[in-house]
């Protein structure tokens, strides 16, 4: 991560730049619209895109799984930015999406793992992640490494169409630099995490909640415990829980929380009450520090503080570390799941 971050961008200066997207800048600041694609974590990341594009950049996004959006006939204009994300840089859906919106005349943007693959080649610019080979099929420090430069992308646009204050910047930027440490810090609770896995490792569902930049993180949870563990998770906004999963909620379901002191934590405690009152389990991601959740939680892991928009950085350690811990501990090779290839290329 931290290579990633290294010499991006500087705060204040003039040449705050993201080499990859350099020359496609004005593209960016003129955009009406941005569509992200990818497929199952990288779509994941292309919705944290989604927010911090919004939030920062103030650019509309559209997140579309590029194996629907090759399908359908979507609408696309000449002046889109569209970016594309994968770790392999060979899943076909993705590859197939990229060519739909170039013959519209869009400008394509790739985020991308391996170095001379085949997204790179299609499309006009980009940035590679330069996360090393995902030694497993499934990613994990992918993930991370896209949702960084994403960031870096989204801080880089702001800044050239000047919908970030300096003072903003130069806080994000610090707090980004500080984010490997934060990760290690959850990378030192691996004994706890443990602990939890082994409570359970033998269930046969789970739900993930999670709010705002953590909606995202709560379906990449639920994705990681499907790959690699062959348990059924679900990840939901946990605003969206009323709306149907509450109906699960039993003393059997363990319920995944996101649940740090940023957003709307008001509300993510009022999720908890519920899912508590229904007789669910709950493990909680808190803050450093947290005593309300802590007080009525089966479980807690505590995450260090940070910005609302780098929080996806660090709450998605934990889960991915239980979804490690229960594969193990049900036997699952967690390098090669079954079912499941490195690079889509079908
Ligand atoms: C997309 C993806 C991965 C998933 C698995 C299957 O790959 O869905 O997110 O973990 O490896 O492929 P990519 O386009 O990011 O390489």
């Amino acid at each position: 991560i931290r290579d990633s971050m290294r010499g991006r961008l500087r705060p204040n200066s003039d040449q705050v730049e993201l080499g990859g997207i350099r020359d496609y800048i004005k593209k960016f600041v003129n955009a009406k619209r941005i569509i992200i694609l990818g497929c199952g974590t990288s779509w994941h990341a292309g919705l944290v895109g989604e927010y911090l594009f919004e939030d920062i950049a103030r650019i509309p996004v559209e997140v579309e799984y590029a194996s629907e959006f090759r399908y359908r006939n979507p609408v696309i204009y000449e002046d889109d930015v569209v970016i594309a994300i994968s770790q392999s840089g060979e899943t076909a859906d993705t590859l197939a999406a990229i060519e739909l919106a170039k013959s519209k005349g869009a400008t394509i943007i790739g985020i991308c793992n391996v170095i001379g693959s085949s997204i790179p080649r299609a499309t006009h610019a980009g940035s590679y992640t330069h996360a090393g080979p995902e030694i497993g099929v499934a990613s994990t420090k992918a993930f991370t490494a896209q949702v960084t430069v994403l960031t870096l992308m989204a801080l880089h646009v702001a800044h050239q169409k000047g919908s970030i204050t300096n003072q903003r910047l130069h806080r994000l930027l610090i707090e980004l630099d500080s984010i490997p440490d934060k990760v290690q810090k959850v990378l030192d609770q691996n004994e706890k995490i443990k602990y939890i896995a082994e409570i359970y490792k033998d269930v046969h569902n789970a739900l993930y909640l999670g709010r705002g930049y953590n909606f995202p993180v709560a379906l990449e949870g639920a994705l990681k415990l499907k790959e690699i563990s062959y348990i059924h998770a679900e990840g939901y906004p946990a605003a969206e829980m009323k709306h149907g999963p509450i109906a699960l909620i039993d003393e059997e379901m363990p319920c995944f929380v996101i649940a740090p002191r940023a957003g709307a934590y008001d509300k993510i405690v009022s999720n908890i009450q519920e899912v508590k009152a229904r007789k669910g389990k709950i493990i909680a991601i808190v803050t450093e520090g947290e005593k309300l959740i802590k007080e009525m939680a089966d479980h807690t892991i505590e995450i260090p503080d940070t910005e609302e928009c780098l929080m996806p950085l660090i709450s998605v350690i934990p889960l991915q570390l239980l979804s490690y811990h229960i594969a193990v501990m049900r036997g699952c090779n967690v390098d090669q799941p079954r079912n499941l290839a490195k690079s889509v290329t079908v």
